[in-house]
C-alpha cells in the first residue's frame, strides 16, 4: 500500500435480480479495477427494506484502499452500477445494484455529487451491522443498540 493510499468503507446493496450474485460480481469488479483493491469484505445479509420497497435487499460492506481520490472512486462505483443494468425511475427504487461510498478516510464532503460520511449510515442496521463485522472501532455499541429493532440476517 503507498503512503498515500486511502482507506475507504463502501456499502453494497441489491434487491432485483440475482442479489448476492450481483453484490459478489460487484467485489470482484471493484478489486478489478485500477487503483482499488479490496482489503477486506463482509458477510452477506439479508434485510428488510428501509424507506424502499421490493423484495428483501441483500446487503454488505466492504473496505478498500484506493489511490482515486473520492470524486474518481465515486464514478467507478457508479460505473460497476452501471454495468449491472442499474437504473433509477424514483428515489430508493428497488434496485439491481447499489455502492454507496459511506467513509473515504477522515474525509467530510458536502458536494451537490457526494456527501461522505454517508449521511444515513449511523441510522441504518444493513450498514452499521456488516460495517461492525469488519471495522468493529467503526460503529459504537449505542449505535449499534440504536437499530437493533430492524430486520437483519446474515445468509
Ligand atoms: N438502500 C436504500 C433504501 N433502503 N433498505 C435495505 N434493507 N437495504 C438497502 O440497501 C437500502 C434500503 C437506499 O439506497
Ligand atoms: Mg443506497
Ligand atoms: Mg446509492
Amino acid at each position: 500500500m503507498d503512503r498515500s493510499d486511502v482507506t475507504a468503507f463502501v456499502a453494497l446493496g441489491a434487491n432485483l435480480g440475482h442479489a448476492a450474485q450481483a453484490l459478489r460480481g460487484a467485489l470482484e469488479a471493484l478489486n478489478e479495477t485500477p487503483g482499488i483493491r479490496v482489503v477486506r469484505a463482509s458477510s452477506l445479509y439479508r434485510t428488510a427494506p428501509i424507506q424502499s420497497t421490493g423484495p428483501d435487499y441483500v446487503n454488505a460492506v466492504a473496505e478498500v484502499s484506493t489511490s482515486l481520490n473520492a470524486m474518481a472512486l465515486l464514478d467507478a462505483l457508479q460505473a460497476i452500477e452501471h454495468h449491472a443494468g442499474r437504473e433509477r425511475p424514483y428515489r430508493n427504487a428497488p434496485r439491481t445494484l447499489d455502492l454507496d461510498l459511506l467513509l473515504f478516510g477522515e474525509a467530510r464532503i458536502d458536494s451537490p455529487r457526494l456527501t461522505v460520511p454517508h449521511p444515513r449510515m449511523r441510522q441504518r442496521a444493513f450498514v452499521l451491522v456488516p460495517l461492525a463485522e469488519i471495522a468493529p472501532s467503526q460503529v459504537s455499541a449505542a449505535q449499534s443498540s440504536a437499530v437493533a429493532d430492524q430486520a437483519i440476517e446474515k445468509l
